[in-house]
């Protein structure tokens, strides 16, 4: 686990199964439906449960970028964030969207008082989003809200399942001296 300080507040990249991390809240990488899938929203709700599922169904589905909150149920974390990044298309607009997902994510972090908030590597499995450049996205999407946000105490953990993901992410914060 590597800590950073990310706008005077404690970032962590960590290896690791973002099901097990016992924070107050763990995002999930969902797709419109928010009624499952494979990857890390499957595991999501795997671990915490068929309760999990039958409120997603009361929730009407989800846009590309915005984010939904439900409880975390058999999870240790408290509250799960869905959001739904975008499926890589090599458009500018791509960009745009998942820096979204993390902004709207943090905002409804801030909305139900959550202090702390893991990520997953939002679009970089199914979704198809190039790894290095979805690592920049992620980081400077959440820089840029904690940096606005600035009397908002929050601890971000940028949770990597694999290890060339935590690698990015390292080389990421390296080469950028954060
Ligand atoms: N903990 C942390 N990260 C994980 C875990 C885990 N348990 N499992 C996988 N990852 P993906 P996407 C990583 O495909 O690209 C689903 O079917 C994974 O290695 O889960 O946004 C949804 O329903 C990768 O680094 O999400 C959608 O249909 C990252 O999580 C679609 O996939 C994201 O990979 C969303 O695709």
């Amino acid at each position: 686990m590597l800590r950073l300080k990310i706008e005077e507040r404690d970032v962590y990249i960590t290896q690791d199964d973002i099901t097990k991390l016992d924070c107050e809240c763990i995002v999930n990488a969902a797709n419109k439906s928010l009624l499952g899938g494979g990857g890390v929203d499957g595991a999501i709700h795997r671990r915490a449960g068929a309760e999990l599922l039958r409120e997603c169904r009361t929730l009407g589905g989800c846009e590309t970028g915005e984010a939904k909150i439900t409880k975390g149920y058999n999870l240790p974390a408290k509250w799960v964030i869905h959001t739904v990044g975008p499926i890589y298309s090599g458009s500018k607009r791509d960009a745009k969207l998942l820096a979204d997902c993390y902004r709207n994510s943090l905002e409804l972090a801030a909305k139900y008082n959550i202090h702390s908030i893991a990520f997953p590597a939002i679009s970089t499995g199914v979704y198809g989003y190039p790894l290095k450049e979805a690592t920049e996205v992620a980081v400077q999407a959440v820089k840029k809200w904690l940096a606005d946000n600035k009397d908002y105490s929050i601890e971000v953990i940028f949770c990597c399942f694999d290890k060339r993901t935590y690698d990015i992410y390292k080389a990421y914060a390296d080469k950028n001296n954060i």
